[in-house]
């Protein structure tokens, strides 16, 4: 017995090297673990982008967003990114540290979740050029559940100031 496929976004964003090797690998490793978790169906470009609203000063970061068809519910999803996280070796200091990878489930089909720990679509979405650029590349036409805005809308709103198109070994 299989239960439905659902389609998630994932957010993933690396701003430090680690002993695994630098900013793509780390989105390499993350992408690889997806697999496990379901099938990555759609993948953006990489984007080098400034540090958005974050303490002190900090290395830019790649960002990328992954659709990702999955049986898991919200909570399990949340839950799997934070082990592959960890397994890549995530260290978790303050709130918004720079860090080797950072998984965000950023939408799961039309749910609308509020509940500690597990808030979908994420909080921010609609305001992080980091994040709409990429998933807008991959689905402008998606409508943001809650809002119901495309986010080709969203993006048209917020501009993709400080997003660069990243040329990763070249
Ligand atoms: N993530 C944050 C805070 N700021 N800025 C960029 N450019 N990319 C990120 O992934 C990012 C951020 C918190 O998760
Ligand atoms: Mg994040
Ligand atoms: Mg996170």
């Amino acid at each position: 017995m299989t239960d439905e496929l659902i389609t998630a976004y994932i957010g993933l964003g690396s701003n430090l090297g680690s002993q695994h090797g630098d900013r793509a690998r780390h989105l390499e490793l993350a992408l690889e673990a997806l697999g496990s978790v379901g099938i990555v169906s759609q993948l953006s470009s990489i984007y080098e982008t400034d540090a958005w609203d974050v303490p002190g000063k900090q290395p830019d970061y790649l960002n990328q967003v992954a659709a990702l068809k999955t049986e898991l519910g919200p909570r399990a999803l949340v839950v799997a990114m934070l082990k592959i996280e960890a397994n890549i070796g995530r260290v978790r200091t303050e709130r918004y540290g720079a860090r080797i990878i950072d998984l965000d489930v950023l939408l799961l089909g039309d749910v609308v979740l509020d509940e500690t720990g597990v808030q979908i679509p994420h909080p921010r979405l609609h305001e992080r050029a980091f994040v709409l650029v990429p998933l807008a590349e991959i689905a402008p036409d998606l409508v943001h559940p809650g809002s119901g805005v495309t986010i080709e809308e969203l993006l048209g709103r917020v501009g993709s100031a400080g997003v660069r198109l990243a040329r990763i070994g070249r």
